[in-house]
């Protein structure tokens, strides 16, 4: 149940952005800011939100490229868990997690968290003892992982074939109860709105195009199609480009970016009530509130900057979800689209300073960020306004790729990217 204030929704009402008309729409950015923010995606608005909240710094700006939650975080299946192999990594989601629990309340805005559990599918031996490594793995770091024979699969998710006669059959399946889904936009305007009524201005359609640097090297501001914009921290959350931002500044990151696409349903009535992933075929399937069967596939094998994905990699992935759920095969499709994800080459994200002083980083979450947004965004504001990172994202440095201290959590990606 969400509870809302009563004097916010006499005030705004419940309508689209959940009644709040935002006023900076082609507002001009200032001549200077505290610190500014690259980038206007969920993990952008969100760092954004806890400099003013949490760290008390008001006079930042988001400056993005086109318009708010236009990137990724408008564009990705919305799946949430925190079921990571690695100790770090199990800190870092969970911790997300948790600030997913409370964030409709600390915004005041429904993002529509719906933890109604996310299930991996085995359909091999190798799964099998991978998914149970995780479940012991998560369950020492304190996170709910549990292991079910596919009966008990079935039992959760009724919809699924489990008849041991298929191409892939389910052999049993890992349940995080905690996991679930979100409304995409709904996480970009709850932060933007939050961080607007903070003081932070939302820049649209302002392209940061150069980073100027002070002659002892340290950051001084952006270059943007607007004009120049003065700030001694900068923050980068420009996912799918943060190479080709960060490069403005001199700064080389083992970064790749890939396509990775996905697709909705028409609507139907309530009829799919967890989400399923199934790594080894390269599928994922929820519900969404409006009742669209939503459906990732997985990346293209290609890197490339290009916003759809390869039609063969949609068509494998729904001969997949046919077999795994055969009362499915005569829905229509409505629209896919496409991402672009940068990814490193550990599967883990950097949130880290970078070799500039006062230049942030915030990227490499690859196919998986959406997830993070509210911890990711945490922690970045922490590393930005402290200058150093919090304990929690001490690990994922830059600096692991040079000291071979890496957090391979490439297995754990749940779909195979
Ligand atoms: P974005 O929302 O992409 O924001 C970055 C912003 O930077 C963009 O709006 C862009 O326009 C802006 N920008 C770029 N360059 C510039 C510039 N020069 N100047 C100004 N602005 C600039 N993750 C999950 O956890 N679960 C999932 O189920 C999931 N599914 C996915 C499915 C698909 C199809 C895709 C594509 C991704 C998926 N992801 C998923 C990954 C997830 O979407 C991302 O990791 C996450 O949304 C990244 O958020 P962000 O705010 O960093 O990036
Ligand atoms: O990381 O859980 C995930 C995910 C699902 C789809 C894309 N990424």
């Amino acid at each position: 149940m969400q509870r809302f204030s009563a004097l916010a929704l006499l005030r705004h009402g419940l309508g689209r952005h959940q009644g709040w008309k935002p006023q900076w729409r082609n507002a001009a950015p200032k001549p200077s800011y505290d610190a500014i923010i690259v980038g206007g995606g969920g993990h952008g608005l969100g760092a954004a939100y806890y400099l003013a909240k949490v760290y008390g710094i008001r006079n930042v700006a988001v400056v993005e490229k086109g318009w708010i939650g236009g990137g990724n975080t408008g564009r990705n299946t919305t799946i949430i868990r925190s079921n990571y192999l690695f100790e770090e990594s199990a800190a870092l989601y969970d911790h997300a997690l948790k600030l997913w629990e409370g964030l409709s309340q600390e915004l005041n805005y429904n993002v529509m968290f719906s933890q109604r559990g996310v299930m991996m599918l085995a359909h091999n031996i190798h799964d099998i003892q991978v998914f149970k490594r995780h479940v012991h793995a998560n369950r020492i770091n304190g996170v709910d992982n549990e292991w079910l024979t596919a009966e008990q699969a079935k039992d959760y998710c009724p919809p699924l074939n489990i008849d041991p006669n298929v191409r892939y059959p389910v052999l049993g399946a890992a349940l995080q109860r905690r996991g679930g889904t979100a409304r995409h936009d709904a996480v970009a305007w709850g932060y933007a709105r939050a961080a607007d009524a903070l003081g932070v201005d939302i820049i649209e359609n302002c392209e940061v195009a150069g980073i100027r640097r002070d002659m002892a090297g340290a950051v001084a501001g952006v270059e943007t199609s607007r004009g120049f914009i003065a700030s001694k921290r900068v923050g980068v959350s420009a996912a799918g480009h943060t190479s080709v931002v960060l490069d403005m500044a001199h700064v080389r990151l083992p970064l790749e970016s890939f396509p990775l696409q996905a697709l909705v349903s028409e609507p139907v009535k309530p009829v799919f009530p967890c989400v399923v992933m199934s790594n080894t075929i390269h599928a994922y399937l929820s519900q969404s509130d409006k009742g669209e069967l939503v459906i990732g596939a997985g990346t293209d094998v290609y890197t490339s900057y290009t916003q759809r994905g390869g039609l063969h990699i949609a068509t494998h992935t729904l001969e997949a979800i046919c077999e795994l759920f055969p009362r499915f095969r005569r829905m229509r499709m409505l629209r896919n689209w496409g991402g672009i994800v940068d990814v490193t080459p550990d599967r883990s994200p950097i949130i880290a300073k970078t070799p500039v002083t006062g230049l942030y980083v915030n990227c490499g979450w690859g196919t998986g960020g959406f997830k993070a947004t509210p911890g990711a965004a945490h922690l970045f504001a922490h590393t930005i306004a402290r200058d150093e990172p919090h304990p929690i994202n001490a690990p994922f440095t830059i600096e692991r790729f040079r000291d071979g201290y890496l957090i391979d959590e490439a297995a754990a990606a749940a779909v195979a990217h």
